[in-house]
């Protein structure tokens, strides 16, 4: 059952006996997260505990181990996944709960292997830690003193022998088993867990256990609403039809009600009489709405969310309701053959909807510290950088319920992988039953949300097997093993997941992996999605982002360091503070190469930094412009290409990566840029041979009309070389070129390296829209010293900061010294000459505090002049 949707209508005990008289027929509830204490197997010492949690929090909250994340921590507790753990609580039961004659414990999760017994009888044995567990526990139940324990089994412990009895091995490209003490036995495979857990190249090993999900006792009497879905069968600005499925569980034949009711417009969409059979009931009822208001993404229009009621009545009394938020929406992927080959784009209530977003992995390895507010701000953040998708990589888990909530509170689509990454996977019997059922639970779970947009079976798990070496490794190692893996590909990505998918999300979209083109996994830039990597692995230089086609890029990204004073809060030693420092190298999971790479894009096209804390901004300007460049080229290739999502929204702990935003939330260059890029207007400059174009993208669904200034314009404050004004229509919903000029004109003489090409668009209602374009690389690029003025005024919750420069200063970097919480509004952005920016800080800090700590640092104070 979906704990989510029924537990704000149970009667919820909290340890209390109270009693309920008007309401004794309702379901009840009881959360077990009181009392608990913990203990390592085989010892003897009991610690608080603290449910839902992790084995690694608590031993953190004990002083038993240190902050992973700190220094090198992450290396001292390697030990802590091959113990076993317990868990206990006791507990008294409310008497009105002990006399319901359906008493369930409910899981909704555990971390992974896990036994768990009530009053000394075992009632439940877990093995994926996506599954919800359930265990009637009536007749073992009493008033007073419960003792509840989960015994969690080292998943490393667990695995091994399965890894052991198998004549190959599943290969997995991420699991960091040699950290683990491990050797070369990467047993991630074998577990149901978060891939991620084993470590990424982005993330730590930290192998966790524990109740990590909620626990509660659901009682109830005779009838009880199990779930409901929502079908949106169809869905013009006319009507609706929305066929619902409500399960009901009864204990006897018998008369009922099932009534669905919108709040939103207070009516009763429809009621039904029902006879219930004993077991389970699935009873259909339908409905049409009328002019529904739809629901759309962000950018596109409001995100309107109706507020649903379903309930059930036995006797004219109700005896159960669940409630759910349904935003109305048509929503399909179009995949039609075109004079390309196929392609591949989200239409939302009719409109092809260009999908810009990001890659989302947990925002923690320890995700019971993940609280609804830093699930605000990630998806917020996504909101204000201009997206409307997020893609839920294969390798961390199916996301809490908030997380949706929020996606379609802001008109977030949900792209969600089926949890599966970069490996081939054991299954086959026993193990691929549990995959279906992982699959059934969290479909069931998700698929009343309007985000959810489409599943994808994997993630670059048959890219990996066709294109990364590994199906000719195993024919040549046996060509059996390669039969007996292809086979349980198959089972699992085109059989498995794609009939649950059918069965509990009919209508929904279901890819078998993502990147795909076909079943051979062929690498086709004509049809399917795309993962283009060719220049930060395949090391071509960052003009190709201009050119690479797809009709979907569903992963591309770039590295960066966080910025500096992020840094010192997981690296505070003056000895921390150069790339090649061990503590740097542990919180660079790509390794070596992967400095080396920003190393040497920044000696290619940048310049050297001149000391580490340089070196980190520069990376970060790298970065965002890199990823600029691509954002731009896609959407300027519209409709070819329908999909932009970067790689990656945000990280799971301090490190080094291709993230936008660094673990503490702050945003990196790359998401300041990427509110430009993705704006619902872009307006884009791009040299033709020795044409410069000028397109605007528009995702408007109207036209609109507007004044287009194309400048070229004196870095040295020397004024304008020339300007070009024009009025132009944008047409609704594409890319077009509204303006094109040859360089030698627009450059009248000037050298390319002295100009910076300055766009902006401004529409009738005077918003504008700027770009700034350079016609040579940056390290060629004759920048002038700059020397920044800054005013600030306090106001509400922060201050105003005015800066000015009488030449181009590119790049300027806002930041406050020390470990400060703060916000700027927009930050490494070009300041024209004599045109002053005004930025926002948010912060607590006084006044003379702040001056004195804010920073001030452009292009040319962070190289050796
Ligand atoms: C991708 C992802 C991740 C990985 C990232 C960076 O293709 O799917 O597995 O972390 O690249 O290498």
């Amino acid at each position: 059952m979906n704990m989510k949707v029924k537990m704000k209508f149970y009667i919820v005990l909290l340890n209390l006996l109270l009693l309920f008289t008007a309401v004794d027929a309702q379901p009840v509830l009881q959360y077990l997260h009181e009392g608990w204490s913990f203990r390592q197997a085989w010892g003897t010492n009991w610690y608080g505990a603290t449910v839902p949690g992790t084995v690694h929090t608590d031993l953190m909250d004990n002083k038993l181990i240190d902050d992973p994340f700190y220094r090198l921590n992450e290396r001292g507790v390697q030990w802590v996944d091959k113990e076993d753990w317990i868990y206990r609580t006791t507990f008294d039961v409310a008497p009105e709960l002990l006399a319901k004659r359906n008493i369930v414990l409910h899981f909704e999760g555990l971390d992974t292997y896990a036994d768990v017994t009530l009053n000394g009888k075992k009632v439940l044995a877990a093995d994926n830690m996506f599954r919800e567990w359930q265990a009637d526990v009536r007749s073992l139940l009493k008033e007073h003193g419960n003792e509840l324990q989960v015994y969690l089994h080292s998943p490393i412990k667990v695995a091994m022998p399965k890894w052991e009895a198998v004549p190959f091995q599943y290969r997995s490209s991420n699991d960091q088993s040699e950290n683990g003490g491990l050797l070369n036995r990467k047993v991630g495979v074998f577990v149901r867990k978060a891939g991620y857990h084993f470590g990424w190249d982005w993330g730590p090993r930290l192998v966790t256990s524990g109740i990590w999900r909620p626990v509660a006792l659901e009682a109830w009497d005779e009838v009880r609403i199990d779930d409901v879905f929502y079908n949106q069968k169809s869905v013009t600005a006319n009507q609706a039809v929305i066929d619902v499925t409500v399960e009901v569980l009864s204990d006897k034949e018998t008369e009922a009600s099932v009534s669905v009711i919108n709040r939103t417009d207070s009516r009763t969409e429809c009621r039904k009489l029902i006879r219930l059979n004993k077991g389970m009931n699935k009873i259909p009822v339908s409905f049409t709405m009328k002019k529904p208001r739809l629901w759309w993404t962000n950018g596109l229009g409001e995100p309107f969310l109706y507020d649903f009621a379903t309930t059930l009545e036995l006797d004219g009394k109700q005896i159960d309701i669940t409630e759910d938020k349904l935003g109305i929406r048509s929503l399909k992927v179009v995949t039609a053959p075109d004079e390309h080959g196929e392609s591949f784009y989200f239409e939302l209530n009719g409109k092809p909807l260009f999908a810009k977003g990001a890659n989302y992995i947990p925002c923690d390895n320890f995700l019971t510290r993940v609280t609804d507010s830093i699930y605000e701000k990630t998806v917020q953040d996504a909101v204000s950088a201009n997206m409307n998708m997020l893609r839920i990589w294969g390798g961390g888990v199916y996301e809490k319920d908030i997380f949706y909530d929020l996606c379609d509170k802001y008109g977030i689509l949900v792209w969600q992988d089926f949890m599966f990454a970069c490996s081939v996977f054991p299954a086959e019997g026993e193990l691929l039953e549990n995959i279906r059922k992982e699959a059934i639970d969290n479909v069931r779970r998700l698929r009343n949300h309007s985000c959810i947009a489409l599943w994808c079976g994997n993630n670059e798990c048959l890219d990996a097997w066709f294109n990364w070496n590994w199906k000719n490794t195993y024919d040549k190692q046996n060509p059996a093993y390669s039969d007996i893996i292809w086979k349980q590909f198959k089972d699992q990505y085109f059989v498995t997941l794609p009939a649950v998918v059918e069965e509990y999300h009919p209508g929904a979209c279901y890819r078998k992996s993502s990147p795909y083109s076909d079943d051979k996994g062929t690498r086709n830039h004509t049809v399917g999605d795309m993962h283009y990597w060719e220049v930060w692995q395949g090391l071509k230089p960052l003009s190709e982002f201009k050119h690479e086609r797809s009709r979907f890029f569903s992963e591309y990204g770039f590295q960066s360091f966080p910025e500096f004073e992020s840094i010192k809060r997981y690296a505070p030693l003056q000895e921390d503070w150069n790339l090649t420092s061990e503590v740097m190298m542990a919180h660079q999971r790509g390794g070596a190469t992967a400095n080396k790479r920003i190393n040497d894009f920044l000696l290619s096209e940048y310049r050297q930094p001149k000391d580490f804390r340089s070196f980190t901004y520069m990376s970060q300007l790298l970065q965002a412009d890199a990823m600029k460049i691509a954002m731009e080229a896609h959407r300027r290739d519209m409709p070819y290409c329908m999909g932009s999502l970067v790689w990656q929204h945000n990280d799971c702990w301090p490190v080094a990566s291709w993230s936008s935003r660094d673990y503490y939330g702050r945003w990196k260059a790359q998401h300041y840029f990427t509110v430009k890029s993705f704006a619902d207007l872009l307006v884009s400059p791009i040299e033709d041979g020795n044409v410069l174009q000028v397109y605007i993208v528009s995702d408007r669904l109207k036209p609109t009309s507007g004044e287009l200034k194309v400048c070229a314009l004196r870095l040295d404050g020397g004024g304008i070389v020339k300007e070009f004004t024009r009025r132009v229509t944008v047409p609704a919903n594409t890319s077009t070129v509204v303006w094109r000029e040859t360089v030698d004109k627009l450059l009248d003489g000037a050298n390319k390296e002295d100009v910076v090409i300055h766009v902006s668009y401004k529409d009738k209602t005077g918003k504008e829209y700027t770009n700034n374009y350079f016609l040579a690389k940056q390290k060629d690029m004759h920048y002038v010293t700059a020397r920044i003025n800054k005013d600030f005024v306090a106001v509400e919750g922060g201050y105003d900061v005015t800066l000015s420069c009488d030449v181009f200063a590119r790049g300027v970097f806002l930041s406050l010294k020390g470990d400060i919480d703060n916000f700027i509004s927009d930050n490494y952005m070009d300041i024209l000459p004599g045109k002053p920016v005004t930025v926002r800080v948010t912060t607590d800090l006084p006044g003379l505090q702040f001056a004195e700590r804010l920073q001030v640092t452009s292009f040319l104070d962070a190289v050796e002049l």
